[in-house]
């Protein structure tokens, strides 16, 4: 007569409340790797090789800690291919009279495990998961009443309450946010160093050969995986960002540029995401290093504020609004998702690197995920859905309560608003000031239209144009839509013709 404790993929921490007042003589610990979860949809090589490695590693920490552990392998004979049915197959094999969870990072997930009393006949017990630092509840307390839910609000409530990076009452250095200070380009002589790289260990090696085998056909490479897998090697990851990274972080944080797919940027939210690290700990170390003169503060700032303010609000914006959130489409955008976004070729050279360098590392970084990515979705006017799988699949950081708002809400505008005051949306003048992928392409970034021209240029107006209805009366697009409106009609249907041109191009698999 014991507890079953299912341990998911994304729950790889000790102080999991699953775990708490665990008996390790009567209770037993389940972790699956199940086809159902590796295919539903069909992720990168780099993240399922990631995810059943540090799987893999942290099973064998539970066992060390003299716990009763029933892990199942993927190519196990017994394996039932799913969370039920790898619970229930334990529940027949020993006396268990409850199962205790700890809430799940996806909707579908927890629908899944509440419907599991009724199955098996067994309580189930749902636990907060208490490694975010605002809970549902606070958060939804938070949202309660308000028309819009503005990150920066939250971010500042965040800061008292958990007193990061505060004097007294007041912010650290006066202000909340230093983000004007954050918009540098990387100059020439400038090399980020490169990232913290592991050696694959036996267990990996199994782990690369089974992806390797059982999910050929999915996206990405497998090639030179270099991953954190274990608690100890994800410390060392922070570290080194702390100690080499962080002072740069914020100066370049919206830099791109050929060739450096890393940046100045931490890479530590493969390892937040699946409970290799936690967030209260990460933030401590970047404010610690402030206060010890290390590093700046618009670096520091603007580092806390995407780990205590961007994180915990998308996490708190999907729980608030799922499953309606998963529907929204209010720009009603139908195009489907290119097959560059697959690894064909395309003569834009700034979405060229982004898709390549995702391909190769299951990462890109946020501007290059919001600003060239996310600004081509969003101007081309790609159906939510299928950008959504995209980003679901590609980045080995990607579960559904982040992905999602930040596909949604941040580059698609789908939720109305919600989320941004308004869309990210940028010509490309933009891109090419905070990157050099200008230099190397096939189009002319200065020509407005015609042929030779940036498609970010036109489509940037086709796109205000097309959703006038919808944003012209959104006060901060206010400047973009006085210059459009004065416009002379032929501009305006050149702006046009070519935008027809490039999407039908598109629609054609013609190469772009
Ligand atoms: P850094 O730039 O070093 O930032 C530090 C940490 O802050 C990150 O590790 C992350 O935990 C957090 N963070 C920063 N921005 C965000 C954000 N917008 N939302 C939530 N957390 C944030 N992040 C994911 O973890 N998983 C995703 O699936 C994901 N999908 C994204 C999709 C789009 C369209 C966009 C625009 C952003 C997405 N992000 C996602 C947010 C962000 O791009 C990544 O967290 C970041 O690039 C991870 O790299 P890093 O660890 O080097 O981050
Ligand atoms: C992403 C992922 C994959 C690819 N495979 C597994 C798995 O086989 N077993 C598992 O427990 N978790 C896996 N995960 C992570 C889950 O998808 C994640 O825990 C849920 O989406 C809940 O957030
Ligand atoms: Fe991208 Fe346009 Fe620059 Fe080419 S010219 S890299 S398409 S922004």
């Amino acid at each position: 007569m014991g507890t079953l404790r299912l341990i998911l993929g994304d729950q790889l921490s000790h102080s999991l409340t699953s775990l708490e007042n665990c008996d390790p003589k009567r209770d037993w610990l389940l972790m699956a790797e199940v086809r159902e979860e590796a295919s539903y949809v069909k992720h990168h090589k780099k993240k399922i090789a990631f995810i059943f490695s540090a799987m893999r590693h942290f099973a064998e920490e539970l066992r060390a800690r003299g716990l009763n552990l029933h892990y199942t392998k993927y190519h196990d004979q017994d394996n039932q291919g799913s969370f039920y049915g790898e619970v229930a197959r334990l529940c027949q094999r020993q006396k268990i009279t409850k199962i205790v969870v700890t809430h799940p990072g996806e909707y579908r997930v927890l629908a899944e495990i509440q419907s599991w009393q009724q199955k098996l006949n067994i309580a189930v017990e749902v636990r907060q998961d208490d490694r975010f630092l605002a809970s549902l509840e606070e958060f939804s307390n938070w949202a309660s009443g308000r028309k819009q839910l503005r990150m920066e609000y939250f971010y500042r409530e965040m800061r008292k309450a958990w007193h990061f990076l505060m004097d007294g009452n007041k912010p650290v250095g006066d202000k909340w946010n230093f983000d004007s200070a954050n918009r540098k380009a990387l100059p020439k002589e400038m090399s980020p160093p490169q990232p913290t790289k592991f050696e694959i260990d036996t267990i990996t090696q199994e782990v690369l050969e089974l992806v390797a085998k059982e999910f050929d056909d999915h996206f990405g490479q497998l090639e030179n995986f270099h991953f954190a897998v274990t608690r100890d090697q994800a410390l060392v990851v922070l570290d080194e960002f702390i100690a080499q990274r962080l002072v740069n972080f914020g100066d370049y944080q919206d830099a791109m540029v050929q060739g450096q797919p890393w940046m100045y940027h931490s890479h530590i939210s493969f390892y937040l995401n699946c409970g290799l690290l936690t967030p209260k700990e990460v933030i401590e170390q970047a404010e610690y290093a402030y206060r010890n003169g290390d590093a700046p503060l618009n670096a520091v700032e603007g580092f806390i504020r995407q780990v205590l303010g961007w994180r915990e609000y998308v996490r708190g914006l999907y729980w608030l609004k799922m499953p309606d959130y998963k529907s929204e489409n209010f720009l009603e955008a139908t195009r489907s998702l290119p097959k560059f976004f697959w690894g064909s070729h395309t003569k834009m050279n700034c979405l060229h690197q982004c898709i390549k360098e995702t391909s190769e590392n299951a990462y890109a970084h946020h501007i290059q995920r919001l600003m060239i990515l996310g600004n081509f979705a969003l101007l081309a006017g790609l159906h939510p859905d299928e950008v959504n799988e995209w980003y679901l699949v590609v980045y080995a950081d990607a579960y559904e309560w982040v992905e999602m708002p930040n596909v949604t809400g941040m580059i698609l505008f789908a939720d109305g608003g919600l989320l941004a005051s308004k869309p990210y949306a940028a010509s490309g003048s933009y891109i090419n000031k905070m990157s050099d992928y200008c230099k190397s392409c096939d189009y002319k970034v200065k020509d407005k239209n015609g042929p030779h021209a940036c498609p970010f240029n036109y489509l940037y107006w086709d796109f205000l144009d097309r959703n006038k209805e919808k944003l012209g009366n959104n006060p901060r697009l206010g400047m973009p839509y006085r210059t459009l409106n004065n416009m002379s009609d032929e501009k305006r249907q050149t702006i046009q013709r070519d935008s027809q041109i490039f999407f039908k191009a598109l629609e054609q698999d013609e190469k772009v």
